[in-house]
């Protein structure tokens, strides 16, 4: 196993992030944006039908998402074909859909990334389900009011405050994979470094998505904060205690990254409702998940269950309570 080494540790302890440049190689990445414009142009293929759309005519996959944004007026049409992810919505039912494809599989479980887990959590690890797509346009081509943290920048946040408490002993750690370059430019993340120190802080309720949380700006040391440039295929580590959070998107074209998070197995994920899996296991190899329609098939019951009523749709609501404090009105 590769994985971190000593020095790159003692980082990650100190800061509560870590930049692990080159993780993956273009060649890892070619094969998920073959798969992800084969789902965008079946998307868009609907779009057409129904008269949302012109038919796509870019040439990559940035390019034609452009194209699409462009024009749609809503984005989730498009947008949730592409997470990793069912939205966090109260009224989910089977129009909702997610994509969850082999290529993308083959990213949440590709060796070298769970190799550099492995050094952090241990052997035993669990694939949390609170993981996204987050693919952003330029911001010029969003509404004013975008705060959507998969579209638009993403608010200030600790990961640990988006689970319910039942994971707060949980050592679930943040994996988040440049698909693109990140850059200042095009919407890079942002950190604090130091702040995992800190205990989770407060949160206030968003007012525009479901599960929309964010830390109020005056709780955020901006003095201290870093702006995280990678490359493609480059991976930055996050405590789930550090404040981060992302820029704008000001370029020409995508800011594209998966967020991954991973916790050694039998501890609570903090979401329930949805499923993880077994990634790896040296004790017990035979409960590994290891194709994508296994993964699949977790989804589609978890959507059931909350489809049919046998558990409720309710995310991030620990933070409720607060909408009426002073840092949040
Ligand atoms: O990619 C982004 O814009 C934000 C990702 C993030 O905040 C996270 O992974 O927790």
């Amino acid at each position: 196993m590769a994985g971190l080494t000593d020095e790159q540790l003692h980082r990650f302890a100190e800061d509560g992030y870590l930049v692990v440049e080159d993780l993956l190689t273009e060649a890892d990445l070619v094969g998920v944006e073959a798969e992800y414009r084969r789902i965008l142009d079946r998307a868009a293929a609907g779009l057409v039908a129904q008269g949302r759309l012109e038919p796509l005519r870019g040439a990559t996959f940035s390019d034609r998402y452009v194209e699409a944004v462009e024009q749609i007026d809503d984005m989730y049409a498009l947008y949730q074909h592409l997470d990793i992810s069912l939205p966090m919505v109260a009224d989910l039912d089977w129009s909702h859909t997610l994509h969850t494809g082999p290529e993308v599989f083959g990213l949440l479980t590709h060796p070298r990334l769970l190799d550099v887990v492995e050094s952090v959590i241990g052997p035993e690890i669990f694939a949390n389900p609170v993981q996204h797509a987050r693919i952003k346009p330029p911001r010029r081509h969003l509404p004013d009011i975008a705060t959507d943290a998969n579209i638009a920048a993403t608010m200030w946040h600790q990961d640990s405050a988006v689970t319910n408490p039942e994971a707060d002993e949980t050592d679930m750690l943040t994996v988040w994979l440049a698909v693109t370059d990140a850059t200042v430019e095009n919407g890079c993340l942002v950190a604090e470094p130091g702040s995992h120190r800190d205990d989770l802080v407060l949160h206030c309720p968003g007012q525009h998505f479901s599960g929309e949380i964010y830390i109020p700006e005056s709780l955020v040391d901006m003095d201290r904060v870093v702006p995280l440039e990678v490359r493609a295929g480059s991976a930055v580590l996050l405590h789930k205690l550090t404040s981060h959070g992302s820029l704008d998107n000001d370029s020409d074209a995508i800011r594209w990254s998966f967020d991954l998070r991973y916790q050694p197995v039998g501890q609570p994920t903090g979401r329930s409702l949805f499923p993880g899996f077994v990634a790896r296991s040296a004790a017990y190899p035979e409960l590994e998940v290891t194709d994508a329609a296994e993964w699949t098939r977790l989804w589609r019951q978890a959507q059931a269950r909350i489809v049919n009523g046998e558990v409720e749709a309710k995310f991030n609501a620990r933070w409720d309570s607060y909408a009426a404090h002073a840092l949040c009105a």
